[in-house]
């Protein structure tokens, strides 16, 4: 049964590729799962039929035979969980490559998106230039904790896994900011993920929808 996925029609981010859609396109292809799509807007998520797969009116969401999914995390542990390739065939190792999921999901991902939100959405207010250099403060901190542990390795544990697709997505978001580039590590280990095929083919697919050349 081939999945059916949802994702913008006219993505705010005009196809750099950092809507959650493009984690989960990038999941399926490193699995190599053929996978439809439906672009829906920003009206059409809003609307009954929408909410009723996705209660937040958002995207990304899955529909696979008579399952239906949302959240990017929980789509993408079910893509890994389904297909040789993106978890360590080990009992441990699986464990540790989903609590890496995690970690990018609920450690990584907050002050980001905090951080990245102000940036575009906070700079009229009085506050602005007081509260900008804490917001950074906290994500230099998580980058720098996870530059330690990374350290020298490809990957965060091992082969590349959804622990690390998760948080090379999350790391994309700091891209305008140029933090990563603080952590030359860090930086490497973007360029690596996004050099693998899959990611460049999901990387295309989403663009073409941007371009109409799809
Ligand atoms: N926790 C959910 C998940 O991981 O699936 C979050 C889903 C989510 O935030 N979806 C966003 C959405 O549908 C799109 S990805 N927003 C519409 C709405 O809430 O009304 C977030 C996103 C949007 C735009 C950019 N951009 O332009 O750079 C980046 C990321």
């Amino acid at each position: 049964m081939t999945p059916t996925i949802t994702a913008f029609e006219k993505s705010p981010d005009r196809g750099k590729g950092l809507a959650r859609d493009m984690r989960v396109r990038w999941a399926l292809e490193e699995v190599g799962q053929p996978y439809d799509v439906r672009l829906v807007s920003f009206e059409t998520m809003k609307k009954p039929a929408h909410l009723a797969l996705q209660p937040f009116g958002q995207i990304p969401t899955y529909e696979e035979g008579g399952l239906v999914l949302f959240e990017s995390g929980g789509i993408i542990l079910h893509i890994a969980e389904h297909h040789a390739g993106l978890l360590p065939d080990d009992a441990n190792g699986r464990a540790r490559a989903i609590a890496w999921m995690f970690a990018a999901l609920s450690t990584m991902e907050p002050p980001i998106v905090e951080h990245g939100m102000s940036l575009l959405f906070e700079r009229d207010k009085s506050w602005y230039e007081q509260r900008q250099p804490m917001l950074e403060d906290r994500v230099r901190k998580r980058l720098a904790a996870l530059s330690n542990r990374l350290d020298d390795a490809d990957w965060l544990d091992g082969a590349f896994s959804a622990g690390d697709l998760m948080m090379v997505s999350v790391l994309q978001r700091l891209r305008s900011s140029g933090l990563v580039n603080d952590y030359p590590n860090l930086a490497a280990y973007v360029a690596r993920a996004e050099a693998r095929p899959a990611y460049q083919r999901a990387f295309a697919a989403q663009l073409a929808v941007f371009t109409g050349k799809q």
